[in-house]
């Protein structure tokens, strides 16, 4: 099987394995966990933050790190497409109390400005909640894995300043937007004041996040993932893996990102298939095979062919590059998705 589902799927390399076998470890929750440790400061020190905190996913991460910023009936600003919003099961919502105030994504992944600025609720207005905290997306997934404009993420810097509020960034693909712009990832944090990051996507590790942010968030996101029931105790010897994929699995990521763009120019060129070139910019693909031909039944015929894709409902199909793929993988991905669209079942 070619799984192109998503680069959640990467299994540790050996390099990995051998560190979580001799990893050292202690009780994190005493702070005694020197893997942990050492993996928190090299996770702030690449994103250029103060300090950082280990946790068991992305999703752990986004709620801890907005546990910290809000109390309950604040308010997060954030983008409709964003996957706060779509696939972390309502957790703000349902276990912080903070109700979602939801603008539109553009293609790019950006929020207007305007819209932004006239969403941030006036202070002290009786009857008006409290906003709590901006949450952008970085590369955002449902938008085509396409990496925020530096200059947008500075001027939304600057009016979240203005008004005392907040950014929080989902960068769980931080390293990719990087790679994608050229620009160090401690470039694109500093717009945050606080940035989770997965290890488990690209890079390749089998668990974990790290929520990055000025000392004083990082402890309040700490208190946070108590809550969550997330402190753990010797997980230095999943830090240790996390530890080799910031160390070795970085540089690689443009080549995903070739891979990609070679597999995005390539259904491009398949009569039914539509995609906006423009966003793909990571490693992320996302296209239309509608109306030439039903959605799941694309991704069932790919499958029966060997070839693995994401049912992305409205935003497309979805296939992602990643560590397990190579350019005979993309070749055949392709040749199959050919096949699949010349006999197409209408829609
Ligand atoms: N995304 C997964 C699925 O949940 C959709 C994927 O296959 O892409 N932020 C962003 C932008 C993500 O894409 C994901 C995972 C997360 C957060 C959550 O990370 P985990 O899965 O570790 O909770």
């Amino acid at each position: 099987m070619i799984d192109l589902r998503s680069d959640t799927v990467t299994q540790p390399t050996d390099a990995m394995r051998a560190a979580m076998a001799n990893a050292v470890v202690g009780d994190d929750q005493y702070g005694e966990d020197p893997s942990v440790r050492e993996l928190e400061a090299l996770g702030a020190r690449l994103l250029g933050k103060e300090a950082a905190v280990f946790v068991a996913s992305g999703t752990m991460g986004n709620l801890a790190a907005l546990l910290a910023w809000c109390g309950r009936g604040d308010e997060i600003i954030m983008g409709d497409e964003c996957h706060i919003f779509w696939y972390e099961s309502g957790g703000a919502a349902a276990l912080g109390g903070m109700p979602f105030a939801l603008l539109p994504n553009t293609r790019t992944g950006e929020i207007d400005l305007d819209r932004v600025r006239k969403m941030i609720r006036q202070k002290n207005r009786p009857g008006y909640p409290r906003t709590g905290v901006i949450c952008i997306e970085n590369t955002h997934n449902r938008c085509g894995g396409v990496p925020l404009r530096q200059e947008y993420l500075t001027q939304l810097a600057a009016l979240a300043r203005e008004h005392d509020v907040p950014v929080h960034m989902d960068g769980a693909r931080i390293f990719n937007a990087a790679a994608a712009l050229d620009l160090p990832a401690e470039e694109i944090a500093r717009n945050a004041d606080s940035v989770q990051f997965c290890l488990t996507k690209c890079l390749a590790a089998p668990v974990g996040s790290l929520i990055a942010g000025s000392a004083d968030f990082v402890q309040r996101a700490r208190a946070g993932r108590k809550i969550l029931g997330g402190a753990m105790r010797q997980a230095g010897v999943i830090a240790a893996a996390g530890i080799v994929a910031l160390q070795t699995m970085i540089d690689r990521l443009p080549e995903d990102h070739r891979r990609a763009r070679r597999l995005a120019e390539g259904l491009a060129q398949i009569d039914g298939i539509t995609i906006d070139l423009d966003v793909v910019q990571s490693n992320i693909v996302i296209f239309k095979v509608e109306p030439a031909i039903d959605q799941a039944e694309f991704v069932a015929a790919m499958k029966a062919r060997g070839v693995l894709v994401s049912n992305y409902g409205t935003r497309g199909a979805r296939m992602v590059t990643h560590y397990g793929i190579s350019d005979d993988d993309i070749a055949t991905a392709l040749e199959v998705a050919r096949t699949v669209m010349s006999a197409p079942v209408a829609a």
